[in-house]
């Protein structure tokens, strides 16, 4: 009898009620509310397939629709035992404030804080002084429910790879960094059933005429651009087989008939072959598909560009981040702004929509560079273009660069990484008004192309009204 007890208390082990969610909270981000194209947070989703594969049961809390209110209530309600966020550096702030309600309410304070994304790797050491209790590096479905069993078993911590966290006595440890998965298609489809998801298509379809779905094909980019975040899935590239990829597809249409899907992946052409295998493979499933990639010029050519609209391509973002090529060599992009134009207008002329995005505001770039990136725009002539101010991630060659150059009172647990400013070339105030240079100059240029003559004159007034400001406030 003795004995049976013994072995009772050694084997005893405590099944904990676990909740996953993020802190983005669509109603309460003007600037997200204003672009209105909210996708769920494909990473969580991830983490739940894997665990509803090893039978770990858990509850799923998408935050995208609710308001911080609703998951304090969520939290009261259920009283999970631990909780797991995804962080980027916009949501940082709201999930603090949950966590700091978690650590202040007497029914909650039990819980454990575990926090994966992009922006835990290199701000560890903040996020567990402000109440998490263990941090997931990388690629998180194998280390999350590896660190649930151990807590269910009270398990040794110190085996767990890419997991940081804190001893009594405050000392971090930081465990060895977790390899990346090689094979992706062990990994299940993410658990899209868990969240509502007809919230998020009849958000677009309302919004934009149609409706869109995220899915990754791909984890990791080789490629050096200074300002981009690595922290995830590092500088590998690995691929899910074409097969698994539209079995995905194929049961997203059977199960929600989308209009369209965006691949969420870093460089969408790194490889023509497997561009012609993913084409192969749809015509096999007899499947028919439109959507929006990603990708850069180096990647690209006339050929590609066919095979991408034959399976289904119909919006192309091809990456520049500026016109002038003294300021992509700064940024160590390793890529020709000429390659960048021709794609741009080979992806035109097989009428498939050419995106791309700017970036002003880089270390080193002056009024020339910006006059550079205006005629950039003029010749390439995108469909559709995006502009926004360089800001530092940390961890990034970016923010190594700007280090000594940042704003003084930069406040970690208030601030989002976008709004940090450092000491650039010209006046913070100079840039709004770059931007706006920027977009009513081109504007102005293609409403004359069309023909357009009053949105010509409107743009060309603002433009030029930018101009002056630009010039009073350098
Ligand atoms: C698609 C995308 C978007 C979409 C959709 C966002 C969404 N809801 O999914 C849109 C356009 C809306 C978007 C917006 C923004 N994005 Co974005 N986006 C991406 C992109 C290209 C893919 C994201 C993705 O689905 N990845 C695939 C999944 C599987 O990976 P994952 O989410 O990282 O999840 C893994 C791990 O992080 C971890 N994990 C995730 N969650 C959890 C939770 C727990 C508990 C644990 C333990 C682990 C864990 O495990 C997962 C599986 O291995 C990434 C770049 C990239 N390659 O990942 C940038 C990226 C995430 N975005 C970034 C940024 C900066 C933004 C914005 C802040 C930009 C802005 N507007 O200023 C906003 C934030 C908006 C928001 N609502 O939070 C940065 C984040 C940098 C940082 N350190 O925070 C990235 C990394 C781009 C980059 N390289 O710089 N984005
Ligand atoms: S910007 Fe794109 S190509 Fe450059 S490193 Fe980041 S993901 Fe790779």
């Amino acid at each position: 009898m003795h004995q049976i007890i013994i072995l009772w208390i050694w084997n005893e082990s405590i099944d904990m009620r676990i909740l996953l969610t993020h802190g983005f909270f669509l109603a309460e981000d003007p600037l997200e509310g204003q672009v209105m194209k909210p996708y769920p947070p494909l990473g969580l989703l991830y983490i739940s397939a894997y665990l509803d594969q090893q039978n770990l049961d858990h509850d799923v809390f998408d935050t995208t629709f609710r308001s911080s209110d609703d998951l304090k209530a969520k939290l009261l309600d259920t009283k999970p035992d631990c909780i797991g966020f995804y962080a980027n550096f916009l949501t940082r702030i709201n999930i603090l404030r949950i966590i700091e309600f978690i650590r202040q309410h007497q029914d909650l304070n039990h819980i454990k804080v575990i926090l994966g994304g992009p922006d835990v790797r290199y701000h560890a050491e903040n996020y567990l002084e402000n109440g998490a209790d263990f941090i997931v590096v990388g690629e998180g479905e194998v280390t999350f429910y590896e660190l649930i069993r151990a807590l269910e078993s009270r398990g040794d911590l110190k085996k767990i790879e890419g997991l940081i966290y804190r001893l009594k006595n405050g000392e971090i440890i930081r465990n060895k960094d977790r390899a990346h998965l090689n094979d992706l298609d062990i990994l299940p489809f993410p658990n899209r059933q868990k969240i509502d998801l007809s919230q998020y298509l009849n958000t677009w379809k309302h919004r934009h005429g149609y409706s869109s779905i995220t899915v990754s094909t791909q984890r990791g980019c080789p490629f050096t651009c200074n300002w981009c975040s690595h922290a995830v899935f590092g500088d590998t590239y690995r691929r899910r087989s074409p097969v698994s990829v539209v079995s995905e597809l194929k049961s997203l249409v059977e199960t929600y008939n989308p209009d369209a899907f965006w691949f969420v992946d870093d460089v969408f052409t790194m490889s023509e072959r497997w561009i012609d295998q993913f084409g192969e493979e749809l015509k096999k499933q007899q499947l028919n598909i439109r959507y929006e990639c990603i990708t850069r010029a180096d990647k690209l050519s006339e050929t590609l560009i066919l095979k991408l609209k034959n399976t289904g391509c119909r919006t192309l973002w091809i990456g520049a981040e500026s016109g002038s090529q003294h300021v992509i060599d700064l940024m160590d992009r390793r890529v020709e702004v000429t390659q960048v134009r021709d794609m741009i207008q080979v992806a035109k002329k097989h009428d498939i929509e050419a995106g791309t995005f700017i970036m002003l505001g880089y270390p080193g770039e002056k009024i020339e560079d910006i006059r550079e990136t205006i005629r950039h725009l003029k010749i390439s002539d995108p469909d559709t273009f995006t502009i926004n101010l360089a800001y530092p991630i940390k961890g990034t060659r970016l923010y190594e660069t700007v280090r000594s150059d940042l704003q003084q009172d930069y406040a970690w647990t208030k601030t989002p990484d976008r709004e940090i400013d450092f000491r650039r070339t010209y006046r913070r105030i100079f840039y709004d008004f770059a931007i706006r240079k920027v977009y009513n100059e081109v504007y102005a240029y293609q409403s004359l192309k069309r023909k357009k003559y009053l949105d010509f004159m409107q743009h060309r007034l603002k433009s030029m009204v930018a101009g002056l400001l630009m010039q009073l406030t350098r």
